[in-house]
């Protein structure tokens, strides 16, 4: 018999006594969500400051894609791959030609679609570079975030994503993210197969590179004949004001790695991008899933990435990210509490003046969600602000007066 949540206490508690405790929410129990707007149990509204981690950036339960939705699932949901399906091809091609490359891998996740780009790029550097066998090395870059998998943590500079997991997954170099020189000297490794980065580091606290290292990275991939795998599942479909933040500098990656809003949150569908001398090093048998290109994340993506298009998100996110960081400087004015805002697009984070290990960046959030507005720290005092991407000026300014009323509640 499923059980009716009346309150928020009672949906905590269940969570605590049934559920693993492998995270630490703000303690609101949502049950209901509308473009920018979440409501909780109670029935208190409020602008989502997160998006699921940008993965709403359509806006929650968008009437377009929850309509794609349901019209496939009355169809057919899964067909596996063992058999072929009238959506996925339909797909493949809208995915191919909306970023540009000769094909696509869907999988489910975005752990799933990097843990595919480490078998793409490991299996084109023994077959196409010449790297001897079980040596490839795929270079990664200090505070990255690219998944929970054993593997993708096998990259990861997070005692916290590592301690009590390993052994750990070889082949794997780490070098500073925004440092060229470091990148020109690990490519040069002639065992190298892959550059495998975040455009902006999101879980780094919305860490945005250096104008020109994107580029710098792209040039050293190809002088050293290293595929350029860009992990855009947080950065891409619009959050950073272009469709892809590779874009702000004309950077192509080889392998695009895409997650979260190619379904606008709607179901875990993920795709890694790339050309023909790439992709097809995967022969039949050797990769797949069986929820992976089913027809309804078919049916959803592309339905999705139209949403994006047809309501020009990104270039709502550029011009209200360029609001919204103006506002945030101005109260910067105000306060001794917010020591810096950074960011791109809708795609950003203020850092608050205390100690990371310290619970003021916590406490700020609690206010925010007492105040009506919910977003949550990243690593300790940095607060991710990365609202959905159809957010209008007026909300964006009603959103800044609500950030600032309660950061002025907090002395310092
Ligand atoms: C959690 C972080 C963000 C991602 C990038 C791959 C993935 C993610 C750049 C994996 C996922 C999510 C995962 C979620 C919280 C959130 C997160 F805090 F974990 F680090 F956004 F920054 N590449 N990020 O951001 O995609 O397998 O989750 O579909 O694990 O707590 P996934």
């Amino acid at each position: 018999m499923v059980e009716t949540i009346t309150s928020s206490r009672e949906a905590i508690l269940l969570e605590d006594k049934y559920g693993a405790h492998n995270y630490h929410p703000i303690p609101v129990v949502l049950n209901k969500g509308e473009g920018v707007f979440l409501w909780d149990v109670e029935g208190k509204r409020y602008y989502d400051f997160l998006s699921a981690y940008s993965a709403v950036n359509q806006g929650h339960c968008h009437i377009r894609i929850i309509n794609a939705l349901i019209h496939q699932a009355k169809e057919l949901t899964l067909t596996s791959r063992a058999f072929y399906n009238d959506k996925l091809g339909v797909a493949e091609k809208y995915v191919c030609e909306t970023f540009g490359y000769d094909k696509a891998l869907f999988m489910n996740s975005g752990a799933e679609a990097n843990e595919t780009a480490i078998k793409l790029a490991r299996k084109w550097g023994y077959t196409k570079k010449g790297i001897p066998d079980n040596e490839a090395v795929i270079v990664a870059v200090k505070k990255n975030f690219h998944g929970r998998t054993t593997t993708i943590i096998s990259a990861s500079t997070d005692p916290s994503a590592r301690k009590h997991f390993g052994p750990f997954m070889p082949g794997f170099e780490i070098v500073d993210y925004d440092n060229v020189p470091a990148l020109e000297k690990a490519l040069a490794n002639p065992n190298v197969c892959g550059l495998w980065i975040e455009p902006i580091q999101g879980e780094a606290g919305v860490y945005v590179p250096a104008e020109g290292y994107l580029k710098s990275a792209e040039q050293l991939c190809k002088k050293h004949h290293v595929l350029l795998m860009m992990d855009e599942i947080q950065t891409g479909i619009a959050r950073t004001g272009k469709m892809l933040a590779s874009d702000h500098e004309d950077v192509k990656p080889d392998m695009l790695i895409l997650g979260k809003a190619l379904s606008g949150g709607v179901l875990p569908i993920s795709v890694v991008l790339c050309n023909d001398d790439i992709m097809m090093v995967i022969k039949p048998g050797e990769h797949g899933s069986t929820f992976g290109g089913n027809p309804m994340a078919a049916a959803v993506c592309m339905e999705a990435l139209q949403v994006v298009k047809d309501e020009k998100l990104a270039e709502n996110a550029d011009r209200l990210g360029k609001v919204f960081r103006q506002r945030m400087q101005a109260f910067m004015q105000k306060t001794n509490l917010v020591t810096l805002v950074r960011g791109k697009g809708l795609l950003n984070a203020i850092m608050i003046n205390d100690t990371p290990e310290s619970e003021t960046a916590w406490n700020i959030c609690m206010k925010f969600a007492e105040n009506g507005l919910l977003a949550k720290p990243t690593h300790g005092n940095i607060i991710r602000l990365a609202p959905p991407l159809v957010i209008t000026e007026e909300q964006i300014h009603e959103c800044c007066d609500i950030i600032e009323k309660s950061i002025l509640s907090f002395s310092k």
